[in-house]
């Protein structure tokens, strides 16, 4: 029988987990710096959910057990190396990579375990998510497993079609999907019922249907972290730096050529009385005064509502940080954002190269940029910048742009982060190659390239690859040997 809705004491003894993987992108050399640790929102978002339907749920934060060396012969760095990893998932025998998630996993325990579901965040995620989800179906067959996730926007049927291991990809929100799975795995034929699900269907890739569903009614997330969790053994409080991840908003009002955020989800924001109301609760819950406002740029709500929110949560005396867009922005609207607790700004500068942001669609001046960041220092809002480098037809030139003008607004800028370019789908460059003199496809390594995933202006592939490396190298010493970042 199909099950839409469970009664809370109509309990299955199964069990639904679900798996949280560390990434490896700085690794990679995918971005200059390894993330901070915060728990993840995703499956706080997800735990509270299927919790509040009667699911019974075990998180599995490994990113946690690594952090605490629970698993101190585990070795992430095997990861690196995909072309090993990718022809290991494709079978080719590797006693050190299988040997590897032994140390990791060995002591899970997968008795009645129905469903695993791996979430993906991003690129640096992918490798070892995926031999995590081949150890998992080689040692108990019967285990349905779903891999859901931020990446899985960019990667999702190429990893049905390489790999038997993975049953199902989760393309969105997971809350109803994982639901509606869980009740009716058993039923022959359930899958096409089950919203933003895709799956194997013959020979064929299939994929139902998509399902937004309002911000407004997300449930506030339920962290599986104890206040003693967060102090760190010099009595820092290990999310100061940035904090418990809440979502106001979801999609983006922009569209950066790189980037498809601004066309995957509708853009929507919660309601002022519903932010209030998630961060009390979550101070109150946790003891936590520090929140990181996970959302792609927060500003894409607009000035008078931002200005409404920074008034609601003055009261709550709570310090906050998020992502902005470097527009639309007026200087007494970081007085306001300083008095409302915001303690740090993040912005998506890019490059400082004209050039380059026209390239990149991104509508902003580097005039009116520099203004913002000073309102914002000299409101005492700290400024971190990101810079992408390796962007199509970026040269030498460009970087000296980039690093003259962080030079220029140096007294503004707390901290650089630096990630190289990587070419996904669904952005303005993937579907439009031939504006960008771009070419995708042919000769191209076939496991899985994002990074270099394309040709350059008839540049060979492997030479745009050491070229890239050789300005990501460059740039970074420029950044190690200045001290402040
Ligand atoms: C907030 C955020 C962060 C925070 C994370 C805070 C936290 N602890 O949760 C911080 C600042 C730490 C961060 C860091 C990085 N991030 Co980030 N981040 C985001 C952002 C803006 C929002 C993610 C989020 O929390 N969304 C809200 C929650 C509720 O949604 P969600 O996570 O998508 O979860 C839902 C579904 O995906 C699904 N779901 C999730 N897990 C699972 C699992 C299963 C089994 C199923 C079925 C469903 C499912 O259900 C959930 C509820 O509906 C996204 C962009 C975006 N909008 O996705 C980028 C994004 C994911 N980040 C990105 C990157 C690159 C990074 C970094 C590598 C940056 C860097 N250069 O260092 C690091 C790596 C972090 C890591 N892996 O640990 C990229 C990934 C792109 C790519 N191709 O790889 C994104 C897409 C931004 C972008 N457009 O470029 N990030
Ligand atoms: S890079 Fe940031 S501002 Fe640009 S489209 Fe993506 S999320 Fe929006």
């Amino acid at each position: 029988m199909w099950i839409n809705e469970r009664e809370p004491n109509n309990q299955f003894k199964e069990n639904l987990v679900l798996i949280r993987v560390p990434t490896i992108a700085a690794k990679m050399g995918l971005s200059s710096e390894d993330p901070i640790y915060t728990p993840s929102l995703g499956l706080a978002q997800l735990h509270s959910y299927l919790n509040e339907k009667g699911i019974s749920v075990t998180l599995i934060d490994l990113v946690d057990k690594i952090i605490k060396k629970e698993a101190p012969k585990f070795n992430l760095n095997i990861y690196v190396k995909e072309n090993n990893i990718f022809k290991y998932l494709k079978g080719i025998p590797n006693k050190k990579i299988n040997q590897n998630i032994f140390y990791i996993m060995k002591d899970v325990n997968f008795k009645n375990v129905a469903i695993v579901g791996i979430s993906l965040f991003d690129r640096g995620t992918l490798f070892f998510g995926l031999h995590i989800a081949k150890f998992i179906k080689e040692t108990y067959p019967n285990i349905k497993i779903v891999l859901g996730g931020p990446y899985c926007y960019f990667e999702n049927e190429k990893i049905l079609e390489e790999f038997n291991f993975v049953d199902y990809v989760v393309i969105g929100q997971g809350e109803s999907a994982l639901e509606m799975m869980f009740n009716n795995y058993k039923c022959k034929g359930f899958e096409k019922h089950v919203p933003n699900l895709m799956y194997k269907f013959g020979n064929r890739i299939s994929f139902t249907f998509k399902e937004e569903k309002s911000i407004e009614d997300a449930s506030c997330p339920y962290f599986i972290i104890k206040s003693k969790d967060l102090i760190s053994s010099d009595g820092n409080n290990n999310l100061s730096t940035l904090g418990l991840p809440y979502q106001i908003s979801r999609g983006c009002v922009h569209r950066c050529a790189f980037c498809g955020q601004g066309s995957l989800e509708r853009f929507e924001s919660k309601s002022i009385e519903k932010v209030y109301r998630d961060l009390k609760t979550l101070k109150e819950s946790y003891g936590i005064s520090q929140f990181y406002f996970a959302d792609n740029s927060l500003n894409s709500i607009g000035r008078e509502k931002l200005i409404k929110l920074c008034n609601s949560i003055k009261e709550l005396n709570i310090e906050w940080n998020a992502l902005f867009h470097l527009s639309n922005l007026k200087k007494e609207d970081f007085i306001l954002m300083k008095e409302s607790g915001c303690k740090e700004l993040m912005w998506g500068l890019e490059s400082g190269s004209p050039k380059i942001l026209e390239l990149m669609n991104k509508t902003m001046n580097l005039n009116e940029i520099k203004n913002i960041l000073n309102w914002s220092s000299d409101a005492g809002i700290k400024n971190k910048v990101f810079i992408i480098v390796g962007f199509l037809q970026e040269t030498s030139k460009d970087i000296e742009k980039t690093l003259t003008y962080l030079e220029e607004c140096d007294k503004h800028i707390d901290k650089v982060q630096i990630s190289a370019f990587q070419l996904t789908n669904n952005t303005l460059i993937y579907n439009n190659p031939s504006y960008y003199n771009i070419e995708l496809g042919e000769g191209i390594p076939k496991n899985f390239p994002m990074r270099f995933a394309f040709y350059e202006a008839q540049e060979p592939f492997e030479k745009r690859e050491q070229r890239i490396e050789q300005i990501y190298n460059d740039i970074m010493i420029h950044f190690i040997l200045k001290e402040k970042y």
